[in-house]
């Protein structure tokens, strides 16, 4: 027999549930992307802006549960020198200490060092797509960060809120 209380908590589970989903499922990502580079002004691009930068397409098969698919968007490294970070020759001295932190709607975070994603350097690449086989990326996006040498794609931060170029280093005395 369903009693009273059987039906009431029965509601307050669908309440607790309507809250859950609204914060996660129906959370809206932000549609802009913030990149902010120690000492400089912040940029705040949106998929327009990225859209107008020179576009990287790569394939890859990393995702070790999807089928290949070809990533378009623009290298991180390229980002980073237009928020004023230094490359080449410039990346030097005091700079190669420059951790740049990838951060997602949700909290998650991965770090890379300036030094890695310089073509001169580590050329490690990593690019900040927007679409995948031409099309806008939906659930993960609109940004999401592709390291197409990772085996296991635990640095393809989905929904890429914030880019931040940091350096704790001292100054050279
Ligand atoms: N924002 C965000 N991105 C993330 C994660 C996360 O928890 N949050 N997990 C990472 C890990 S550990 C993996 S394995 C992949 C999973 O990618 P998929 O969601 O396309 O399967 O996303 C990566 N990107
Ligand atoms: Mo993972």
């Amino acid at each position: 027999m369903l009693s009273r209380k059987s039906g009431c908590t029965c509601l307050r589970f669908a309440a607790l549930a309507l809250v859950y989903l609204s914060s996660h499922a129906f959370a809206q990502t932000p549609q802009t992307l913030h990149v902010t580079v120690e000492g400089q002004p912040a940029l705040t691009l949106d998929r327009a802006a990225l859209a107008a930068m020179p576009r990287v397409d790569i394939a890859t098969a990393a995702i070790h549960h999807q089928a290949a698919a070809r990533w378009q968007g623009v290298a991180l490294s390229e980002l980073l020198r237009r928020a004023g970070a230094p490359t080449g020759e410039s990346l030097r001295g005091r700079a190669m200490a420059t951790v740049v932190r990838v951060a997602a709607a949700d909290h998650y975070q991965v770090v890379f060092s300036l030094g890695e994603l310089d073509s001169s350097l580590g050329h490690e690449q990593v690019i900040v797509a927007d679409t995948q086989d031409g099309h806008p990326l939906q659930g993960d996006g609109p940004f999401r960060l592709i390291v197409p040498g990772d085996q296991r794609p635990a640095r393809w931060v989905r929904n890429v809120v914030a880019i931040e170029a940091a350096n704790d280093a001292p100054q050279a005395p």
